[in-house]
């Protein structure tokens, strides 16, 4: 989420020049937004879209009639094209407080028509690709949804009726996780009636989270494929026939559009960087990089083909009907909300299959900073106890690691009956994760048995280099890397890994150390910046001298004798660069 986070601070500004921009250009722009983002710790990072975000009393001083009436009252202009919409001052009291709902901007939801129109955000040579939507297998597009507005809802269903080909859709079906806002119980299966498309409601008897619900709208499918979407989704044209023409060429593909930004205030429609690709961190949380580290991507010929990527978001994706079943559908064990993308991903990839992005496939997707629903069991619980379902199946030896550093998923550990499925994975034959990061991710940054493991310790002041807090939500880290003092028990933020003796030094998110200004500056700064393979982020660990070399410059990482950060100088063998690789055991 790394940039696209950035894009929505950065509709209050005069950025949303952004839709028109090029790649590169959206990519520079989101950089400087840094500037202006909260300063926040990795922790309260990822808790601001899982943990603050989840806290179950919501809407408290909001009258029960307001939750259970429908509001949606369009204007006809109003979002047009995906225009942003400013209300007037004098609805803004009433914004904020409908915003507390479904923690977006309700109130502009509900004036824009359901059936708004969108920019074509694809790139002009995708425009011309033709495809025989006759002859392509249709869909069953499968929605699940707790407590959505009415207008989010309908607008996921319209996108998806005024901009697929007609042949090409079998079914909506939208599955009720026993929502308790009286407009979806009482008028939603009237209005679906009077679709275009066969669209039908199924209801959950009660709260049974979004992987089982997915799960009950799959196995009343009729469509040879099944396409699932979030309940606040818009579709763009192309959008279907990009993700299923792939996945009828090759039955083990799983394909997910490019996701766009719907913003959560002004509903503006936001186009997002084509290039990105999913994986995650070391808390198991999932992540978008940029292709500095794909290969996959550079070496593709064309750049409307697909592209394969480690992991998915798990909201929005193609796959074969038949397939889905066959490899395992998801694991039914999993509570409410989270995991069920990474689980998937795994599986997919380790027993044969694939996962990749169709750029010329946009959906955009209503992103929110907190989540507005109740986690019946306790976030933590839920969340923690999906994670550790994922490593106790899929990830061998890596479990260990991702269970020593996240003491939460720790906890959930031994509640966990995996059984069933560790004989899915026999049954399918699957490869290991060592495979999976192998094969699939080469340019993962977790330990393996031939890398160093580990804390960088400056003999001299016995400190150890940290990398820089991550700025603002779903940032990679970036910022001069410090020397603080080595944590009683080994911390993540402490922790490198790195192939000796000649290597990148990378950390958790794919951060490395890098001397971006080495040919500029005497004494140039180390910093911490994303893993680009570049040259300039190689070192070498001289065991002997204990120094650690800048490959490009041929000088030394030094502690600055002014400052107290981290510098390249000419190798001079002084204490100050010294450096023990004090390996930290991860199994
Ligand atoms: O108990 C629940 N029952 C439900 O039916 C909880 C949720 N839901 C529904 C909900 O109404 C929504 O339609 O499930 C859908 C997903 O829930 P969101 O929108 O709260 O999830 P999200 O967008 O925050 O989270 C992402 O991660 C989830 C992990 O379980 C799911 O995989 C979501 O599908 C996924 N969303 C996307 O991938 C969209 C793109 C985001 C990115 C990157
Ligand atoms: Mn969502």
């Amino acid at each position: 989420l790394v940039l696209l986070w950035n894009h929505l601070e950065a509709l209050d500004s005069d950025d949303l020049g952004l839709q028109e921009s090029d790649d590169w250009l959206t990519l520079r722009l989101a950089r400087n937004q840094q500037d202006y983002i909260d300063r926040r710790g990795v922790h309260v990072v990822v808790g601001h879209y899982l943990g603050d975000s989840v806290d179950g009393g919501l809407h408290s001083n909001l009258s029960d009639e307001i939750i259970n009436s429908n509001l949606y009252d369009p204007k006809p202009n109003e979002g047009r094209n995906g225009v942003p919409v400013n209300l007037p001052s004098h609805l803004h009291a009433k914004a904020q407080q409908l915003y507390q709902i479904n923690r977006f901007n309700l109130l502009v939801s509900d004036r824009i028509p359901v059936n708004r129109t969108l920019p074509d955000v694809r790139k002009p040579k995708c425009k011309t690709k033709v495809f025989n939507e006759e002859f392509l297998p249709k869909s069953s597009i499968v929605i699940v949804f707790h407590n959505e507005a009415w207008s989010a809802l309908l607008r996921t269903v319209h996108s998806v009726i005024s901009r697929s080909p007609r042949s090409m859709l079998k079914e909506i079906l939208l599955v009720d996780d026993a929502s308790t806002r009286e407009f979806l119980k009482s008028s939603l299966d009237e209005y679906v009636a009077k679709l275009s498309v066969p669209t039908r409601v199924i209801r959950s008897p009660g709260r049974v989270g979004l992987i089982k619900a997915r799960l009950l709208g799959a196995r009343q499918a009729e469509g040879e494929i099944l396409v699932f979407l979030d309940a606040h989704c818009e579709c763009t044209l192309g959008w279907l026939e990009n993700l299923v023409a792939r996945v009828a060429e090759d039955r083990t593909r799983v394909v997910c559009p490019v996701i766009d930004i719907i913003s959560d205030v002004t509903f503006a429609y936001v186009r997002s960087f084509e290039l990105h690709w999913g994986a995650f961190n070391w808390e198991l949380h999932f992540r978008w990089y940029t292709y500095g580290s794909s290969d996959a991507i550079i070496k593709r010929k064309d750049f409307t083909e697909p592209f394969k990527t480690p992991a998915m978001a798990g909201g929005l994706f193609a796959i074969d009907r038949a397939y889905f079943f066959h490899i395992g559908a998801y694991d039914e064990e999993m509570q409410v909300w989270g995991g069920e993308n990474l689980e998937m991903s795994f599986r997919v990839w380790q027993c044969g299959g694939s996962i990749e992005i169709a750029p010329c496939s946009h959906v955009a997707h209503l992103f929110r900073k907190a989540s507005p629903y109740s986690f019946p069991g306790g976030v933590s619980e839920v969340l923690y106890g999906n994670l550790a379902r994922v490593a106790l199946v899929w990830m061998d030896e890596w479990a260990e690691f991702y269970f020593k550093f996240n003491p939460e998923a720790e906890k959930q550990r031994d509640k966990q009956a995996v059984r069933s499925r560790l004989e899915l994975r026999k049954q399918l034959k699957c490869h290991s994760f060592k495979w999976y990061l192998t094969h699939v991710w080469p340019h993962h940054f977790l330990p393996m048995d031939d890398k160093f493991f580990g804390r960088i310790r400056h003999v001299q002041t016995h400190k150890c280099v940290e990398k820089p807090l991550a700025k603002g939500s779903m940032n990679q880290a970036s910022g001069p890397a410090s020397l603080l003092p080595c944590t009683h028990l080994p911390v993540l933020t402490q922790m490198f890994v790195m192939k000796l003796p000649t290597d990148l030094i990378a950390t958790d998110e794919s951060v490395c150390l890098d001397v971006p200004e080495y040919e500029n500056d005497i004494s140039p700064r180390v910093r911490i910046l994303a893993c680009s393979g570049f040259n300039r982020q190689r070192w070498t660990y001289d065991k002997e001298n204990q120094e650690l070399r800048h490959v490009d410059s041929k000088l030394c990482l030094d502690l600055s004798s002014k400052h107290n950060y981290l510098v390249l100088n000419a190798c001079n063998g002084y204490t100050s660069q010294r450096w023990e690789l004090e390996s930290v055991s991860w199994k």
